[in-house]
């Protein structure tokens, strides 16, 4: 099969119904030249000789165990524990858009806490007429809404800003991932309590030791802010914010606020911890910016790449990624084989879809010579993804957030990728 891949293919089609007749009509008609017999095909398996697991053997179910490394990892030099730590998602061996929770990223500042549903408070005050409590049962009364969007840490990528480091698009860009929640916009909570006009800003924060406080501009809170309890379906994972979370698309993952336990109505921003000496970007005056709450156009070829080389030698190739914006739906998005000499407009999966995130593919036929493969994301405010001399013009090389650069995989003639700097 590889060799007719290599040798008789001048396109995709003609390869394709190549192999329907070299394949299988040779076997049919019992040919000379037809392979040994496959006993994959031609032998009764193990499998067709017994049963295979009943219902409820797993009742609630895994993946497969020829699956078990796609799992989510962390790289241990980049912090001292794993409680207040960072893990990342796989996504180079993930296809589609939406992250199963399983495998979704997690960070946190004091560990992922145990909360029950019964123990759940949620406390509106402040700037409002009514301070109110509401239990999750209470949350549940209230008219919901479905929305898919991504979470981005402001810290993905922000180990490049000097130049490549991590080998493997899960390292580079994996904190990051794209769910389908269900909750109740905040709009309503906050209408119920009836937030006062002198009300500027909320103050959120979480119910575990770290609270991770942030202020949200009331602006936004009143937009598109979700409180939600559902993630693709399902309850939160523990890790994610069980039972309740606060949803701010398209924005920092930081303001996305776990357990959720409080909401303070306020006329200014708190200035906390996580929006003054961490979550701000320093420029190279030295000078820091804060408030970079949205998230910039980004994308990243997810395979080929480090952790997905090639291994079926050249013809064709389906080169895959995502990309995303916080400030709105993806538009277009160019590959560079070459290292951002020339570029080929990709096949979006689907339409762009607001602050969620969007599969591309460009489907090639690989000549087996060295690639340097870039991916360029557009969005609807004709936003154009940076290289990294250009972020680095604007930004300095203090940063260690919001690096939203394209990036480069130099993969070789025999299939192998390695993150290299093409600025
Ligand atoms: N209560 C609480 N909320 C939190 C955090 C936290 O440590 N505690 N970490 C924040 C950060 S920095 C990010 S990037 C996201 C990560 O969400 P995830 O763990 O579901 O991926 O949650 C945010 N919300
Ligand atoms: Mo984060």
């Amino acid at each position: 099969m590889s060799d007719t891949f290599e040798t008789k293919t001048p396109n995709r089609r003609a390869f394709l119904r190549g192999a329907a007749t070299a394949g299988v009509g040779a076997f049919a008609a019992g040919s000379a030249g037809a392979q040994t017999p496959d006993p994959l095909i031609t032998e009764t398996q193990e499998w067709a000789q017994s049963f295979g697991d009943g219902v409820d053997a797993t009742p609630y179910g895994l993946p497969i165990k020829y699956e078990d490394d796609v799992v989510r990892r962390n790289v241990e030099w980049l912090t001292a524990d794993t409680v207040s730590s960072i893990n990342f998602t796989p996504i180079h061996a993930l296809d589609g858009t939406i992250t199963p929770q399983g495998c979704a990223f997690e960070r946190h500042h004091s560990g992922a806490i145990e909360l029950k549903k019964e123990d759940y408070r949620l406390m509106i005050n402040g700037l409002v007429d009514r301070p109110l409590v509401f239990t999750y049962a209470d949350l549940e009364r209230f008219p919901r809404e479905n929305h898919t969007y991504f979470l981005e840490c402001a810290a993905n990528t922000g180990m490049e800003w000097a130049g490549a480091q991590l080998n493997g698009a899960q390292f580079t860009h994996g904190m990051i991932h794209n769910m389908e929640y269900t909750g109740v916009p905040l709009r309503t909570l906050l209408e119920e309590a009836g937030y006062e006009t002198a009300g500027k800003w909320v103050y959120v924060e979480g119910a575990d030791a770290s609270s991770n406080g942030r202020s949200i501009p009331m602006e936004k809170a009143l937009d598109d802010v979700l409180v939600a309890f559902k993630a693709n379906g399902e309850a939160l994972r523990k890790e994610h914010g069980y039972p309740v979370r606060l949803v701010v698309p398209g924005w920092e993952g930081n303001m996305w606020v776990k357990w959720i336990r409080r909401i303070e109505v306020m006329n200014a921003p708190v200035e906390s911890r996580e929006e003054t000496s961490k979550y701000t970007d320093t420029l190279a005056n030295g000078i820091s910016r804060k408030w970079t709450w949205e998230m910039d156009a980004k994308s990243v070829v997810t395979s080929p790449s480090p952790q997905s080389p090639i291994k079926h030698g050249k013809g064709p190739l389906v080169i895959t990624g995502l990309a995303w914006s916080g400030r709105g739906a993806i538009t277009r998005v160019d590959v560079s084989k070459d290292g951002g000499k020339t570029w080929e407009t990709a096949r979006l999966a689907k339409p762009g879809e607001k602050m969620a995130l969007t599969r591309f593919y460009l489907d090639v036929d690989w000549d087996g010579e060295d690639m340097f493969l870039q991916s360029r994301a557009m969005d609807e405010t004709g936003y154009v993804q940076p290289t990294k001399t250009q972020l680095r013009e604007v930004r300095g090389l203090n940063s260690i957030y919001h690096n939203n650069c394209i990036q480069t995989w130099w993969v070789r003639p025999n299939g192998e990728a390695e993150n290299v700097e093409v600025s």
